[in-house]
């Protein structure tokens, strides 16, 4: 993962040009933008600001989305720091309406960048389409703003999220988070929800997540010293070891269970059986 740039070369630059340019009353401050490595997904243009969305991905795909979020004020020509931020994404579908999972806005290192994720479970298509909406207050002021966005299936097409109906007529969503696959023993985290009603889906504690990483395409061989996913408090995210011994195609089988160790979703692999249900892909 990329850090955010602090603008500490922007800064000593404009307190150098500043003691330079002593007639001049109106120096001229260089920021560099500390998110300039990440990709700007969308812009959101309302009540003179604009919110600018970026990600390490180049668009919103199903599944995990880690998001940044500055606040220009155009007027000010300057990004704004100590907002409030919360945040809405709602897919519009011919039937219904439905949000996904998405943490809080949080402030970062940075007082002009704002993070945090959402969990898209279904792309859009040309009929039903997603909305992001920001409330956010300034100065004790509050806005919003709304903007139609395209989300998209991932570009290698693999499953990075699950989202079914659990043993206890319960749905749930489970996503993989982000990693770099290589061949070692890789930390390995998801993140899993609830669908309590159409518009809110909180965190589900001390399940587990079983893993057999299987190669389909090698008569299903699996690997050694893998870990269970368990869930981690402070991350508030189920945190295990993936073993991959060679570079191709991993099917990581997966089963959910319980605080009491009942399987909520997913089948044990075998001979007879060779995948589970619950399952997420990797290709590298
Ligand atoms: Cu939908």
């Amino acid at each position: 993962m990329k850090t955010i740039k602090l603008s500490l070369a922007a800064l000593i630059l404009s307190v150098t040009f500043t003691s330079c340019t002593k007639d001049n009353d109106d120096p001229i401050v260089v920021e560099e933008n500390p998110l300039a490595d990440y990709n700007m997904l969308t812009t959101l243009k309302a009540n003179s600001h604009s919110l600018e969305v970026y990600s390490d991905q180049d668009q919103f795909t199903i599944g995990y989305n880690e998001l940044f979020i500055r606040i220009k004020d155009e007027a000010a020509d300057s990004y704004v720091s100590d907002a409030d931020i919360s945040w809405m994404p709602v897919m519009h579908m011919t039937e219904m309406m439905h949000s996904c999972p998405k943490s809080e806005v949080s402030k970062t290192e940075n007082v002009s960048v704002y993070k945090g994720y959402s969990i898209f479970q279904m792309p859009g298509n040309a009929d039903e389409y997603w909305e992001l909406t920001f409330d956010y207050t300034i100065d004790g002021q509050a806005y919003n703003a709304t903007e139609r966005i395209e989300v998209t299936a991932p570009v290698d097409g693999k499953k990075k999220v699950n989202s079914f109906m659990g043993s206890d007529d319960t749905r749930y969503i489970l996503a993989m988070m982000p990693m770099d696959p290589e061949v070692k023993v890789n930390d390995f985290s998801a993140v899993l929800f609830k669908m309590e009603d159409m518009m809110t889906f909180p965190i589900v504690e001390d399940y587990k997540v079983t893993i057999d990483p299987r190669m389909p395409g090698m008569g299903n061989h699996s690997s050694p010293n893998n870990e269970d996913l368990n869930y981690d408090a402070a991350s508030k995210a189920y945190k295990g070891k993936l073993s991959l011994t060679m570079t191709g195609y991993w099917k990581i089988n997966l089963k959910l269970m319980n605080a009491d160790d009942e399987v909520l979703k997913g089948e044990t692999v075998s001979e007879e059986n060779e995948s589970s249900s619950l399952f997420f892909e990797i290709e590298f």
